[in-house]
């Protein structure tokens, strides 16, 4: 036991780099295995608003009794790159809600949600290279974006669409259908992400510069433009680098026009890749 808590320790990471946040929510769904469970969860302060997503735990004990409907405290555990639940405890039962048919744009936004086929909007944005660049540039190439900001704690979240964005332009990078998409990775924390931070992020994720564009900008514009995606940030009063924030990450075809959107963290480089082979 002690030796695999210092392997673990060593692959990962351990010590300062390791976080703990308390989860309260409901149990939608368990993996077959009990490697992996759906909940709805309510907001963890300074990390993710309200939101259903799928989480792993570490020793599928602690989901053997678990059913959905019920009512659990857990902690969630973040390392470098991954997260995880540890200390389930079954705390109550409720019958499950139906979830509502539409998500309805964040209310202080006053912004519509762009519908399939609508054109998305000109933007002005800063590249990574510091240069002012608009999103029709992309015109004549497939699009995919994602919203994302580099300092993001969660190594299920914003890493991950980074992790994603990677292996997809690899595929890209080698398919000739494919050969005209662009990727592009919009930071709505334009305080910390200025174009050299971008720069650098880009460099980490062996961004290929002609592929993959990174934008930061104006913060107003960059909320707007990615409110009309569904994406909802939060920053906090006191320090706007307290970023609570969901994910949406879209399929835009040659013509700007809006394909396709993903939810959430589920959506997987296949099922993108597919859509803009669809669009290609
Ligand atoms: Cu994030």
């Amino acid at each position: 036991m002690v030796l695999s808590l210092l392997l673990a320790c060593a692959a990962a990471g351990c010590g300062s780099s390791e976080r703990s946040y308390s989860l309260r929510g409901q149990i939608l769904d368990v993996a077959a295995d009990h490697q992996q469970a759906t909940i709805k969860h309510d907001e963890i302060k300074g990390l993710m608003p309200a939101m259903t997503m799928p989480y792993k735990v570490k020793n599928p004990e602690l989901l053997s009794g678990m059913a959905p409907g019920d009512l659990v405290n857990a902690t969630l555990v973040i390392v470098s790159n991954d997260a995880y639940l540890t200390a389930v405890k079954k705390v109550g039962q409720a019958p499950i809600e139906k979830p509502a048919v539409a998500e309805a744009p964040s209310a202080s936004s006053g912004f519509e949600l762009l519908k399939i086929g609508d054109g998305v909007p000109d933007m002005e944005f800063v590249n990574q290279d510091g240069q002012k660049q608009r999103f029709s540039s992309f015109r004549g190439a497939p699009v995919a974006i994602t919203f994302i900001y580099t300092a993001c704690p969660l190594p299920t979240f914003c890493p991950l669409m980074d992790r994603h964005f990677a292996s997809i332009q690899q595929v890209i990078k080698s398919d000739p259908v494919l050969k005209k998409v662009h990727l592009v990775s919009v930071s709505f924390d334009p305080i910390t992400d200025t174009p050299p931070v971008l720069k650098k992020h880009a460099r980490e994720l062996s961004a290929d510069p002609l592929r993959w564009t990174f934008f930061t900008g104006d913060r107003d514009g960059i909320d707007r433009f990615a409110s009309r995606f569904g994406v909802a940030v939060t920053r906090e009063l006191n320090d706007a680098r307290d970023i609570t924030h969901n994910l949406r990450t879209a399929i835009i075809d040659a013509n700007g026009k809006l394909v396709k959107v993903y939810t959430g963290n589920e959506w997987t480089p296949a099922q993108v890749l597919a859509d803009l082979r669809s669009v290609a």
